[in-house]
């Protein structure tokens, strides 16, 4: 062997084992790794005392042969051989195999039940590397040097193990994860098998007999209820057994409770099968005697929703106890209900009898089903991604399953997505993936099994695609032909997977056929006998469903909002209290101690009557959570509620150190998302009803990306699900010439939504008015979501702050009387809402006899109370609607028949930017202008 060979070897062997160093230290032997620790790797991998090392190396892999050769760290052991160059290369060589099958095996597997060939690729094949490891070449490589956990003595034998392992129907994307502890633990489970290890003939008959009843069902419901909707699961039976396994391991790492959310496809079985829905009540509802159906047309009523939207709660019986399983309500928006599942997971893990809300995820799981198509497509999928690992946001580890039948509506992977698979966005978050192939039942429980033990271990997300395929077309309306002619030809010809595990079953003689015909008719039995018994009590009443489909109506019980003033300056005296070696930002210490001087001089401003609201209700034992862009400052930097030491940059939080504080103040800078983090905080608001949830846009517009979750949720859940929340959104608003984008929080939109009481909306003008809607919102009996503008330059405006006595006495009041106007000679009322009363009231063009009253809540609109304020005025000639909006924006448009309801037959007119198809100038001059155009109009008496 020359020199320049053993560097050739050197260059080789040694740098795969520096390659394993680098990713693992411990995987490598102890010899090498004090080699590679001794100076730079690097260098150490081209220093020439590797190729002396190397020198030394053994003529044999036992080394010690008698031929004067010094034992060299990592002597390869197995099969006596010579070392020879070839054998060194091979041993390189091996390794990029091994690495190979890691990360790119699942390009060779059988994922498709329809039987698309795997793609493969070339450094999975052993000839088609350099040098060629032939089969003598393989069988001379020892399996200790590769580190692979399958079984096999040489590399000859590992290879088919590798194969089967990486390569069968169930594959694995994990090499991307940036955790090597993640990695290596991965590929130690995979390749020991221990999650695959085969079933029992005990489990492999229940998982038959699961098969079963899926197939059963949907068979049934087909036969019986031809062309109704169920939007058949058949192609991907496999679903129901996984979730029965997802549950029955999440009991067992301490979970209680399970939170589902999924679309369309497969929920009927869901709800029977994973929920515990009697058959009954499923085959009710196609028998279309819902009641809330039946109502719908009542005004008092709820709209009710499809049969394949509604939530569904049971509780599961499992080795380790009982567990809650909850399907949450969704609405057609595909996607949209994911973050909710999280947010109420959240709430379920969140132990709100703590200061901070003790996080513990072992208590609760999250479970996401997704389409194929809309996993891929919907950019929510990402958003929901971005909060697994956050502070404010995880859930311990979120099992996703994609039910991947291939095809979205009629729309195929090369026309829904640029990516290889469905997942793939996934991998951009440092989550596995397990592909598995939906045909293979066993292997489906194995990748349970192994995403159980990953998100038990590390806490993360995991994502299973599930591949099979659609038996039928997008609905049982729909003919699947039209558009996919081929794949349907080739799904008619295909076995159902019930069928395939049957034909496995018996094969193995774990089941008889005669047995499985057994089971197969017992189901049917079963579904025959819940239908008869159903039809016999059909139009009785008595067997309806146990709400009258109405929606529950707002209590009429008044709230004492008010706050005795000792308390409230002692709760201020503790928010201004930190711990002495902190030290807050001179500057901003400076603007805290005002906070002292304003308890007793009067000033309090918004983001300090804020803070009251919060700190009076926390030690009234209402818990409190606020999130949103920068919320823990404030994007005006009013709120300041996070604390940094100016040294170390350690944050304190004067709110969760309150003497008697009864409950949790939850409180995090959110991430840059609207749509999931409005989802997510709606989904804890409605799973934690007692508890005062805000959301806070940057600027009020910016609530528009969270649309979805607005139009879906906040506002239609209570007539669609009975579902409804204290979610309060708290949205910037105003015109103060910052351009079209910072200006309107778009009232009109969350005007138009309000309806039957639903939700609440209000702008309100003075730091009282937000302390004491703030402790409504929070102890009113009657739970609604609250949509509150809020503002900006009020944020310190003088006229705007309260005096102490302000908090500690009085309420909210829905309307503002003007305190100066002269009730017999006013002549023009003006009514506005929000900072426009403050450009008004300031005005030097305001006539004498106008009168200026403000709209605080602009619904439920109070109607009452605003007639009576108009009908106080005894000389009017005109009430004015002023409004800084668009005539087509802000509130005109939803409550002007309320006004003229109000000023009963005094003529009323509108005041405000005309028309507009932007909400505002983009320039400052112009917004200027516009603005003082405005209120010279709404001030001036002809
Ligand atoms: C946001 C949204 N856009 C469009 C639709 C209409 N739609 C309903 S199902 C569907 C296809 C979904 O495909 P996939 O995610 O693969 O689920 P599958 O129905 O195949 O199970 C579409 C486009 C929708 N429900 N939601």
């Amino acid at each position: 062997m020359s020199t320049h060979d053993v560097d050739g070897l050197n260059a080789g062997y040694a740098r795969a084992l520096l390659d394993e160093y680098l990713e693992n230290p411990e995987a490598v032997p102890s010899e090498w790794r004090a080699l590679f620790e001794s100076g730079d790797s690097d260098l150490v991998a081209t220093h020439p005392g590797i190729a002396r090392l190397l020198e030394t190396l053994p003529a044999n892999g036992h080394g010690g042969n008698g031929n004067g050769h010094v034992q060299a760290p990592s002597a390869p052991s197995g099969p006596s051989a010579p070392i020879d160059d070839q054998l060194l290369g091979g041993v390189a060589a091996a390794m990029a195999l091994v690495k190979a099958h890691r990360t790119h095996g699942h390009l060779a597997a059988h994922l498709d039940p329809l039987g698309a060939d795997p793609v493969g690729d070339p450094s999975l094949e052993p000839l088609r590397l350099e040098p060629k490891l032939t089969p003598e070449l393989q069988a001379r490589i020892p399996a200790s040097v590769l580190r692979v956990a399958v079984p096999g003595e040489t590399l000859a034998e590992v290879l088919p193990n590798l194969a089967q392992t990486y390569c069968s129907t169930i594959a694995y994307e994990l090499e991307h994860l940036s955790d090597h502890q993640q990695r290596v633990w991965l590929r130690q489970a995979i390749e020991s098998g221990r999650y695959r290890g085969a079933l029992s003939v005990e489990e492999k008959k229940a998982l038959f007999r699961r098969l079963c009843e899926v197939d059963g069902m949907e068979r049934f419901l087909r036969r019986r209820f031809l062309g109704q909707k169920q939007f058949s699961l058949e192609g991907l039976d496999a679903m129901i057994p996984m979730l029965d396994e997802t549950i029955e391991l999440a009991s067992e790492a301490g979970a209680h409770d399970v939170v589902l959310g999924m679309a369309h496809r497969g929920r009927l079985n869901v709800l029977a099968h994973t929920i515990g829905m009697p058959y009954e009540y499923i085959l009710r509802e196609f028998e279309g005697e819902r009641t809330i159906d039946a109502v719908a047309a009542d005004p008092e009523g709820g709209t009710g929703d499809v049969k394949y939207h509604l939530a569904a709660h049971g509780t599961r019986t499992t080795a380790n106890g009982k567990v809650g399983v909850r399907l949450v309500a969704n609405p057609s928006h595909l996607e949209a209900v994911d973050p909710v599942v999280e947010g109420r997971t959240r709430a379920e893990q969140t132990d709100r009898s703590t200061a901070n809300g003790a996080h513990d995820s072992s208590v609760a799981l999250a479970v996401l089903l997704h389409g194929d198509a809309a996993f891929a497509g919907q950019g929510v999928i990402a958003e929901t991604f971005n909060l697994h690992d956050l502070d404010g946001y995880s859930t311990g580890g979120t099992v996703h399953l994609i039910t991947n039948n291939q095809i979205g509506f009629t729309t195929d992977p090369n026309q829904g997505r640029s990516t290889r698979y469905s997942s793939d966005l996934a991998k951009g978050f440092d989550v596995p993936i397990i592909h598995v192939n939906a045909d293979d039942p066993e292997a489906a429980i194995a990748s349970v099994r192994l995403a159980m033990a990953y998100r038990r271990r590390f806490v993360q997300d995991v994502v299973i695609d599930l591949v099979g395929y659609r038996r039928f077309g997008h609905n049982e309306q729909d003919e699947a032909a039209y558009t996919q002619p081929l794949m349907v030809a080739q799904i008619n010809a295909h076995p159902s997977v019930r069928e395939l595990y049957e034909n496995k079953l018996v094969e193995e003689g774990v089941l008889t056929r005669e047995e499985a015909a057994e089971f197969v008719a017992e189901v049917e039995s079963m579904l025959r006998t819940a239908h008869d018994r159903l039809k016999a009590t059909l139009g009785d009443g008595a067997a309806k469903v146990e709400h009258d489909g109405a929606i529950p109506r707002a209590t009429t019980a008044t709230v004492v909002t008010a706050v005795a003033a000792g308390k409230l300056a002692e709760l201020n005296e503790q928010l201004l209290r930190t711990p002495e070696t902190f030290t807050v930002h001179p500057k901003l210490a400076k603007q805290l101690e005002r906070r002292r001087v304003a308890i007793t001089e009067g000033g309090i401003d918004w983001g300090q009557a804020e803070a009251l609201a919060y700190a009076s209700l926390l030690v009234d034992g209402i818990p409190i959570r606020l999130t949103g862009q920068d919320s823990e400052r404030g994007t005006f930097a009013q709120r300041h509620l996070v604390l940094h030491d100016v040294h170390d940059g350690e944050t304190f939080t004067p709110m969760q150190h309150l003497d008697e504080s009864a409950a949790s103040f939850e409180i995090f800078n959110s991430p840059l998302s609207e749509y999931a983090c409005v989802g997510f905080e709606y989904g804890y608001s409605a799973a934690a009803p007692e508890a005062l949830v805000l959301w806070e846009a940057q600027y009020g517009d910016f609530a528009n990306g969270a649309q979805i979750i607005i139009d879906q949720f906040i506002s239609s859940a209570l007539s669609k699900w009975r579902e409804t929340s204290r979610l309060t959104l708290l949205l910037p608003h105003g015109y103060e010439g910052n351009g079209p984008e910072h200006s309107s929080a778009r009232l009109e939109r969350f005007l138009q939504l309000g309806a039957q009481e639903n939700i609440r909306v209000v702008n309100c003008t003075t730091a009282a008015q937000y302390f004491h809607l703030l402790r409504r919102q929070a102890l009113d009996a009657t739970a609604r979501p609250l949509v509150v503008t809020t503002p900006k330059g009020l944020l310190r405006l003088k006229n705007a702050t309260s005096t102490l006595a302000d908090l500690s006495d009085g309420e909210f009041r829905p309307v503002l009387d003007d305190p100066a106007a002269d009730k017999t000679a006013t002549r023009r009322l003006v009514l506005c809402a929000g900072k426009v009363y403050y450009d008004l009231i300031g005005h030097d063009g305001r006539s004498e006899d106008v009168a200026i009253a403000r709209v605080e809540q602009l619904y439920p609109f109070p109607t009452d109370a605003l007639a009576e304020l108009v009908a106080s005025y005894r000389s009017l000639n005109e009430v004015l609607w002023v409004q800084e909006e668009p005539q087509n924006m802000g509130p005109w448009r939803s409550i002007r028949h309320r006004l003229e309801e109000c000023a009963a037959g005094t003529p009323l007119r509108f005041v405000g930017r005309p028309w507009r198809a932007s909400p505002s100038e983009g320039y400052p001059t112009a917004h200027g202008i516009e603005q003082d155009r405005i209120a010279r109009d709404a001030l001036t008496l002809a």
